[in-house]
Formats: structure tokens, sequence, C-alpha cells
């Protein structure tokens, strides 16, 4: 079974005005679709591979043939953090966060504002395209980090709790340049009920 794209959990209109429908129809039909295309296309001639789901296949990737780590990597990568992207963000969200997420920014971070400020600031200086993590560790805390291209966290042993996607494709029609003021922006989408899910799945 060939792997398939989800339809957004929302009307591309719905993060608006902090994310454009343009970007998000874009984003979410071409660009993602492209990369579950390219991930099918890569597993065409190994359907034992077929069966393992998408995070199960970039979290081990030196044991897939050589010839389609790259694709996997690329492509799986994709695929993973982008359903992530879509359901760490609603409409009628952002705020401040709620739950265990709140308790564990403020141990970790000090407060929400410092929190968002070295999220922001490594999301900025991520050079050319990335993603900034707030990830757990393989070791148990819980840290900022980012990755260039579609690098998951999973693919060093680590989970993701949330991530922004810091590709132009995420915000130039609406930002242009303005990276740093689409990092201010996005906390106005963020869904916290689904973070505190992805806190929740990482202990486990
Ligand atoms: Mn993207």
């Amino acid at each position: 079974m060939a792997f398939e794209l989800s339809p957004l959990p929302y009307n591309y209109d719905a993060l608006d005005p902090y994310i454009d429908a343009q970007t998000m129809q874009v984003h979410h039909d071409l660009h993602h679709q492209a990369y579950v295309n390219n991930l099918n296309a890569a597993l065409e001639k190994y359907p034992e591979l077929q069966s393992k789901s998408p995070e199960e296949l970039i979290k081990d990737l030196s044991t897939l043939p050589q010839d389609i780590t790259g694709a996997v990597r690329n492509n799986g990568g994709g695929h993973v953090n982008h359903t992530m992207f879509w359901q760490i963000m609603a409409p009628n969200a952002g705020g401040e966060p709620t739950g265990a997420i709140a308790q564990a920014i403020s141990e970790n971070f000090g407060d929400f504002e410092s929190f968002k400020q070295k999220f922001n600031d490594a999301g900025t200086k991520q050079f050319g395209s990335g993603w900034v993590w707030l990830v757990r560790t393989n070791d148990g805390k819980i840290e900022i980090t980012s990755s260039p291209n579609q690098d998951n966290p999973m693919s060093g042993g680590h989970f993701p709790i949330m991530g922004n996607d810091v590709w132009e494709h995420a915000y130039y029609l609406k930002y242009q340049n303005r990276r740093a003021e689409y990092l201010k922006q996005w906390w106005n989408v963020v869904n916290w009920d689904e973070v505190n899910n992805r806190l929740a799945m990482s202990s486990r």
C-alpha cells in the first residue's frame, strides 16, 4: 500500500491572517504531496519496506538500502514533518500553553516568553531551509534544536514534540524574506492540545 496524503484538518483559510490560504494550499497540496509521491517512488522496488510506517523508515535510515537512503531521509522526513505540522496548528488556537507542556516550558526555559524567544532565535539562525524543534532527547531532556532540509529528530533518536517549518515555501507569499516575523506570528496558530498529546507520546 502506497502512502497517502491526509486532507488538512481545517480549511485552507482557517489560519488566516497568520498563514494565508494560498500558502496553505500550495504547501499541503503541492509540497507535501510531492514528498509523499517521491517516498512512494523510492519504495517501489522494495515492497518489504512498504508495510513500515514513515516514522519507522526515518528512525532507521542506516538499515535502508543505500540507493534510497537519501530519498527516504528527504521525502519520508518531509511526510512525517508536515503530517505533524498540520496537526500542531489550528484555527482559534495559540495563546498561552496549557497543561503539561506549560509546566515543561516553565521548568526548562523559565517562562513562555523566554521559550518563544529561544525557539524563534533558533528558527531565524537555521541557515537556508529547515526546521526548528522542541524535542525530547534520547536521554529524556527537553531541548530546542534545528535541522536542515527535511531532517527529523527521530533519525537521531529524539522525539519531536513540536516544530516549525522555516522553508521559504512556508511563509514567502505573505512574509517574503521576513522569517523572524513569520516565526513570531506562528504562535497564534499553535494547537497546544496536540502539542500536549505529543509531549505525552514523547515520554512513553
Ligand atoms: Mn514545508
